[in-house]
């Protein structure tokens, strides 16, 4: 059965691979399997048509045969387990493979995305300028922390697994220069971005990008 996922109809990154389908994509990728993309745009994630796969109106949902589901880990958790590729062999180091999904998306991310968010959200306040050093700060802390956990290491815990590829994909959103102090998490995700999957990946989400700006 090759299963559906949404993205967006014109993704805001331009084509850079920064929206949540990219993660979807490229896990689909590493094993292997072919996917259907239907394509939203913002008003239409909103109708109840798309409200009923995901509740919060927004992108990347996957439908496979009577399955839906939302959320990007849930999706590419449900992807790992099921086709050899993306979790380790040995439940521990499953284990720890989920571990690393989840630091990704509850430990670091969300120092990255409120970095990024309050530029549009709060720069007409009275506390912006003293609020970025702040989060700056949140941004690096963890990214340092990483960065000694990582050491010289390839993967964050032997060989590639969902885990990396989730943090590659939060790593890659990190802006205002923040990650380029730290030179092997750079490196790390430049591993990331190698992968041949990645690529795939990369390039179909941009492809609609390009698509969608040929057509206005
Ligand atoms: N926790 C959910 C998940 O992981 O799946 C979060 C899903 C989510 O935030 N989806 C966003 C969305 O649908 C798209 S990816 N937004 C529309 C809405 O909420 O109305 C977030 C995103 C958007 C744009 C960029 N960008 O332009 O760089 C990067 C990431």
């Amino acid at each position: 059965m090759i299963p559906t996922i949404t993205a967006f109809k014109a993704s805001p990154d331009h084509g850079k691979g920064q929206a949540r389908d990219m993660r979807v994509r490229w896990a689909l990728e590493e094993v292997g399997q072919p996917y259907d993309v239907r394509l939203v745009s913002f008003s239409e994630m909103k109708e109840a048509a798309h409200r009923a796969l995901h509740p919060f109106g927004q992108i990347p949902t996957y439908e496979e045969g009577g399955l839906a589901l939302f959320e990007s880990g849930a999706i590419v958790l449900h992807i790992a387990r099921n086709h050899p590729g993306l979790l380790p062999q040995g439940a521990d180091a499953q284990a720890r493979a989920v571990m690393w999904m989840f630091a990704a998306l509850n430990t670091v991310e969300p120092t990255v995305v409120e970095r990024e968010q309050v530029r549009y959200t709060e720069c007409d306040k009275p506390w912006y300028e003293a609020r970025l050093p702040l989060l700056d700060e949140r941004v690096r802390a963890r990214l340092r922390e990483l960065s000694d956990c990582l050491g010289e290491a390839e993967w964050l815990d032997g060989a590639f697994s969902a885990g990396d590829l989730m943090m590659v994909m939060v790593l890659r959103r990190v802006g205002m220069g923040l990650l380029e102090e730290f030179p092997n998490l750079c490196a790390y995700v430049a591993r990331g971005e190698a992968r041949p999957a990645f690529m795939r990946a990369y390039e179909a989400q941009a492809a609609v990008f390009k698509a969608a700006s040929k057509e206005e």
